[in-house]
């Protein structure tokens, strides 16, 4: 039997900060699992490198449920993204050894493919709502199907999902940015620039919104009534997640879809909005919520509700989350979108092989295990470079939720 030699938990930062983990078993077979939780990325760094690297050396990397019951029960503290985190990516390592042992994609394990590709949403964004309008026509040129509008909030410097750079990136500052807040000037604004995009792109194509946890229950509710004709796919967090009473009150008003779970991390935290059918996507990924392992347990549940998959993959999720989320996204029959935002040269150069964009679609790679490698000599070039997301606060200076 082979067993766990090694593990090393890899830190680069090329462009933005990724944490790795990568276990190597007796017989030099490796695997990588992505570690990656935004702005707290030492804390996951340590729970893997001071916690569970001890008690991986000599277990069967075959052994890919029992190694994940042991760590999670093991932990006797439940949850929590940095606990759920650190779980994800042995998981996913394991995964990935597991392919390459058998000479198979990860999705051939996980029952083969289900569809032909994975539609992906991509995020357009501008400055003001011209500029909007342009950014959504580059992204059908590029041949997108599916889009993510979000427009600046005149006056405001907190206006969620603005791309700046070649990529949208929120966390860009060595310590927490200080944004502007007003609920109502974004409830004056946003129904209107989302109206100008079916206006000018009309509804031969998917529209996505991200209300990025800004909202209370009523006024997220008034919000999904006020733009049901323009058939959004979804409007995203409508309310900060971790209330999931909230969403009862606002499906009792609205026909707009709505997904939320990107900051949930395991099956517990979505039980009940999933078994109560009070969401359409659940967007849960692979590097919070516990690796392959777990999140196929959550859209497995999800699946019995009629609850779609809608994955977080924002650029703070590695390539080797993308890759692995592929090869889930493919393979489930509940899969619904695939949030990607595609990752800056240098972070490509770190991780080669990721999964193929064609026609608004990923495909995932062929190769055994997920396809990903991991350029040691490249990562080194890029050390850790500490990031904080952005802060907001209301027009009278109190906290709001970013
Ligand atoms: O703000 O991943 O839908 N995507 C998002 C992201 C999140 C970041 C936080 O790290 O909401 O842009
Ligand atoms: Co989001």
């Amino acid at each position: 039997m082979a067993t766990i030699e090694r593990v090393e938990v890899l830190v680069t930062s090329p462009g933005r900060n990724f944490v790795t983990l990568r276990i190597t078993t007796s017989d030099g077979v490796t695997g990588l699992g992505d570690a990656t939780l935004n702005g707290r990325e030492l804390a996951v760094a340590s729970y893997l490198e001071d916690h569970l690297a001890p008690l991986l050396i000599g277990r069967d990397p075959a052994r890919i449920e029992d190694t994940w019951q042991y760590l999670y029960k093991g932990a006797y503290w439940r949850r929590g993204p940095v606990t759920m985190t650190a779980i994800a990516a042995v998981d996913v390592a394991l995964w990935d050894i597991k392919g390459k042992v058998a000479g198979l994609p990860v999705y051939q394990l996980l029952g083969g493919r289900s569809r032909d590709g994975v539609l992906v949403y991509c995020h357009a964004s501008g400055t003001d709502v011209e500029a909007l309008l342009d950014d959504v026509a580059r992204y059908q040129e590029q041949g997108f199907h599916a889009i993510r509008a979000q427009a600046a909030v005149p006056g405001l410097s907190g206006s969620y999902g603005v791309r700046k750079g070649q990529l949208y990136e929120p966390a860009a500052t060595n310590l927490p940015d200080e944004q502007a807040w007003s609920t109502e000037a974004y409830l004056d604004v946003a129904p209107g620039y989302l109206a100008k995009v079916r206006e000018r792109f009309g509804f031969g194509f998917h529209l996505l919104h991200d209300v990025h946890h800004r909202l209370t229950p009523i006024e997220a509710a008034r919000f999904g009534k006020s733009v049901e004709e323009l058939r959004l796919f979804w409007m995203e967090d409508p309310t900060p997640a971790e209330n999931q009473e909230a969403f009862r009150l606002i499906r009792q008003h609205t026909t707009t879809p709505i997904a939320t779970g990107e900051v949930l991390n395991s099956i517990w935290d979505v039980q009940g909005l999933i078994t109560e059918q009070l969401i359409d996507y659940v967007r849960t990924t692979v590097v919070h919520a516990g690796g392959i392992t777990h999140l196929r347990r959550i859209f497995d549940l999800a699946a019995l509700y009629g609850v779609r998959t809608g994955s977080h993959g924002a650029t703070d999720l590695s390539p080797v989350t993308v890759a692995a989320a592929v090869h889930v996204d493919i393979s489930v029959p509940n899969f619904g979108v695939q949030e990607h935002m595609g990752h800056t040269a240098e972070t490509y150069e770190v991780f080669r092989g990721t999964p193929r964009l064609a026609n608004g679609m990923l495909y995932p790679s062929d190769e055994p295990g997920l396809g990903i490698t991991y350029d040691d000599e490249v990562a080194a070039r890029f050390p850790y470079d500490a990031k904080y997301l952005p802060v907001a606060r209301r027009l009278d200076g109190s906290m709001h939720d970013w």
